[in-house]
């Protein structure tokens, strides 16, 4: 489907009849082709198209039962000439067609994305298609790997795994074998072989020692440790790791026993889950301003931070007990790998080596980036330029990490777009599992981001960061995703990373095939708040008290100038309260617009703004001084000055978790306004503190909200619409607070089902091990990719990457 090879059954009819139908009825198929061709543009995009089905319906109702009204309404984009009109088809989630309709003999056909692309590339850059462009087609690589079928199981890939390749591989025990042996004498640790030793050689001999060893087991107390047992167990072949103490062992031999018997998904997910094979992970997240204080906010510096900080904590806590439970005494490492920047502006970022604070032996590593000329950078820039200076960053990086760690680590994760790329490389170079966590894809925020990259390239250099993507993606082990619609989006909306299925960069090369999104190698894990910081406001005793006079002053007290702006002329009213890095995406100034119209929702609430700085000069970021501008310009236009609070600073962690509350305390509401939003921590940190809230639904949030529920969706495209839906809200609450209460309660209930560290932690640590196991197992080291993925390393991204420098 859609990847060249035809159009299947069901789309083969309804490409049948649609024709037929647009033949039988020329007068409809023309009213409803005239309106979409007088909106007089090449590319159209789904709104577009729903926008003009939607208009024309409501002029002519009966032309809802048209096949190809119905047609339009599955797509997601057309692209218009004179003489045709392409559509990309989205039946199902990930599954795309394409089709080319001829405007004067209404011929209908499937084209294959290669020709859809092409066309769209002949109509942006007004040049002859290329015959010759450069196709990248990842489907010859799929019979390396087995493929997910439902979109159900979409994101959860380990489990699939499982599933798919235990009974195969133990089916035919001769074979699995030997790697399965291999596998269990391949973990040692500090010298000291862990598991089993070289003298089982068969899994005959494996089940008899198994057998053999749980007799004198089952004997002892359970709570009879290692050491007590070892000599004996010593003698059947085996090594520390299977458990602390005799009860623990007998369970993880004997789960192993149940596996060679009759392999179960679960079983072998428990056995796995507790060999002992990560006791040190390398984190990267190269592009820097990675730090413990005075770096959240500024531009590039967001929820990637906080949310690898939260992340390390919940992992060498979770590394830690499996492994004491394993009987293995010995502290698990966790480094974050980031640039050291000399010109700090204030921050430790040109501190070569920072404790993590709330770990026992977790560290950030700073190494700097290094110019051709082998000179150290030293002011920060944007993550947008940092790809000339990733490859020599991962061979300094590498020699600093294995002198940190005494040696390779056990899994490396990757961070964003850039950290993304350099886990590839490294992880190839060190022969470790890779995984992948994207935060935010950049591709799919902007529009036509790919089809006029060079309109961007100046600020942005995309065309170097999506052709990195789609190597680190293909080249990683796993990807951790922290929604499903990161993956694939809804039954309307396209996913982050489905959105690299097709695409085409004009005049360097198309994607016909990127990234399959039924791949297992992706996994939904999501992140949590720090639980620490982000409690309820109702846990009167662990508030702190302390910080209210500050909160008070910052919320009430003077202007401050380059500061603050604003002074609310109430204490009475409820706050609507909002906070983000200032950058267009976030859209604040979208919501000071809306609010600044909205005579109800004015009614209502006050509103405070923590974004940015308010004096422009104090930045250093475009993007960030463009927005500045437009909100002062729309204080003045509005009148908002007793109306909103505009908090132009960096506020630290304990001060932002005790304002959600404040705002809770006096029944407010918190708002994130984004056009799109890729996942949205502080959503989930203002539910943590049983906040309501009122999120985009572009992104993350959608999932993470129940509408009407656990908080309410916006549109940040009908602005009006979402103040109105906020003014009724509050007015709501207002006269009847059990209504906020339970918004507020359905919130901490949600965010403890699905939002935890602690989950994630754990679902992430067995997954490493699944993944680092199938690897050994199999050929999911996928030889041929990664030699593909070479030349598009070396041939594509090396000279693009090189002239940024
Ligand atoms: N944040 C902060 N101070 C600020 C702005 C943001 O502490 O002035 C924190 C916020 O609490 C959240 C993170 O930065 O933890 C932003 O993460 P989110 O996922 O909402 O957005 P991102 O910035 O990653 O796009
Ligand atoms: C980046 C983003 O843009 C946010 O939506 C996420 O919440 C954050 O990273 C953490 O993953």
């Amino acid at each position: 489907i859609g990847d060249g090879s035809g159009p299947d059954r069901e789309l083969t009819q309804l490409i049948a009849a649609l024709r037929d139908s647009m033949r039988a009825e020329p007068g409809v198929t023309h009213r409803i082709l005239h309106r979409i061709l007088g909106l007089r543009r090449a590319f159209l995009l789904q709104s577009d198209l729903q926008d003009a089905v939607a208009r024309l319906l409501a002029e002519e109702p009966a032309l809802d039962a048209s096949p190809l009204t119905r047609t339009l309404r599955q797509c997601q984009e057309a692209v218009i000439d004179d003489t045709w009109i392409y559509l990309a088809l989205r039946r199902r989630i990930a599954c795309w067609d394409y089709l080319r309709l001829h405007l004067d003999t209404l011929d209908l056909h499937w084209v294959s994305a290669a020709a859809f692309l092409g066309f769209k590339e002949h109509l942006a850059t007004g040049r002859p298609e290329d015959p010759f462009m450069l196709e990248v087609d990842m489907t010859p690589f799929d019979r390396e790997r087995d493929r997910l079928r439902e979109e159900g199981s979409i994101g959860r890939g380990g489990e699939f795994l499982n599933r798919s390749l235990s009974s195969r591989l133990f089916a035919d025990i001769g074979k699995g074998a030997e790697p399965l042996l291999r596998f269990l004498r391949m973990h040692r640790c500090r010298d000291q072989q862990l598991m089993l030793d070289g003298s089982i050689s068969t899994l005959g001999d494996l089940r008899n020692a198994l057998r053999q060893a749980l007799i004198p087991l089952r004997r002892r107390p359970a709570q009879t440790p290692w050491a007590e047992l070892a000599a004996e167990l010593r003698n059947h072949g085996f090594e520390p790791g299977w458990g602390k103490e005799a009860a623990r062992i007998r369970d993880t031999m004997g789960l192993l026993l149940d596996i060679l018997e009759a392999p179960s998904p679960q079983a072998l997910e428990d056995f796995l889950g507790r060999v002992p094979m990560i006791f040190s992970i390398a984190i990267l997240s190269p592009h820097g301003w990675f730090g413990q204080s005075n770096v959240l906010g500024r531009p590039d510096t967001g929820g990637q931070v906080v949310y690898i900080l939260d992340q390390v904590r919940a992992l060498e806590q979770e590394m830690r007990q499996r492994l004491q439970e394993q009987g293995i005494d010995i502290e698990p490492r966790v480094l974050v790998l980031t640039r050291l920047i000399p010109e700090a502006e204030g921050s430790l970022c040109n501190q070569r080596l920072e404790p993590i604070a709330g770990t026992r032996n977790a560290a950030i590593l700073r190494v700097p980036f290094r110019t051709s000329s082998g000179e150290e950078l030293r002011p920060w820039i944007s993550r947008f330029r940092v790809w000339p200076y990733l490859e020599r960053f991962a061979l300094d990086a590498e020699r600093e990490l294995l002198a940190e760690l005494g040696g390779r680590p056990d899994l490396i994760i990757g961070n964003y777009s850039d950290g993304n790329l350099l886990a590839s490389l490294m992880a190839d170079r060190l022969g470790v599992s890779q995984c992948n966590i994207a935060h935010a894809l950049e591709k799919p925020k902007y529009l036509f981001s790919d089809l006029y990259w060079g309109d961007n390239e100046q600020r942005y250099h995309f065309s170097v960061q999506f052709t990195a993507d789609l190597i680190a993606m293909n080249a990683a082990d796993f990807i951790v995703t922290s929604t499903y619609q990161e993956i694939a989006g809804t039954d309307h909306s396209v996913g982050q990373y489905e959105s690299y299925t097709h695409f085409t960069l004009p005049g360097l090369y198309r994607v016909t095939a990127g990234i399959d999104v039924y791949d297992p190698k992706f996994n939904i894990v999501s992140p949590g708040a720090n639980a620490d910081v982000y409690f309820p406001f109702s846990e009167q005793e662990r508030r702190l008290s302390h910080l209210q006079p500050d909160i008070d002053d910052l919320l009430y007290g003077d202007a401050r100038p380059g500061q603050i702006r604003g002074v609310l002329a109430r204490r009475d009213r409820p706050l609507l309260f909002t906070m983000a890095r200032l950058d267009r995406i976030k859209n604040i100034s979208g919501l000071l617009d809306w609010y600044g119209q909205c005579a109800a929702l004015r009614e209502q609430a006050d509103l405070v703004v923590v974004a940015g700085h308010v004096d422009a000069e104090a930045s250093a970021d475009d993007e960030e001084r463009e927005q500045i501008t437009e909100m002062h310009r729309l204080f003045d236009r509005h009148g908002l000055d007793t109306q909103v609070r505009w908090i132009g600073m960096h506020l630290d962690k304990p001060l932002t978790g005790e304002l959600y509350r404040c705002i809770a305390d006096g029944r407010g509401a918190f708002v994130q306004p984004a056009l799109f939003e890729a996942f949205g921590l502080t959503v989930i940190e203002a539910m943590s503190c049983g906040l309501p809230c009122f999120a985009t639904c572009y992104g993350g949030p959608l999932e993470i909200i129940q509408d009407g529920v656990s908080g309410y969706h916006i549109d940040p495209n009908h602005g009006a619409k979402a103040a109105r839906r906020m003014a009724e809200v509050l007015q709501h609450c207002a006269e009847d607070s059990s209504h906020w209460t339970q918004l507020s309660t359905a919130g901490l209930a949600r965010i403890e089902a699905q939002y935890t560290w602690r989950h994630h932690a754990r679902r992430l640590m067995t997954l490493a091990r699944i993944y680092g196991f199938w690897r050994h197992v199999t050929d999911l080291d996928r030889a041929q990719t990664r030699r593909y993925l070479q030349l598009l390393y070396g041939l594509q991204y090396r000279p693009l990457a090189a002239t940024l420098e």
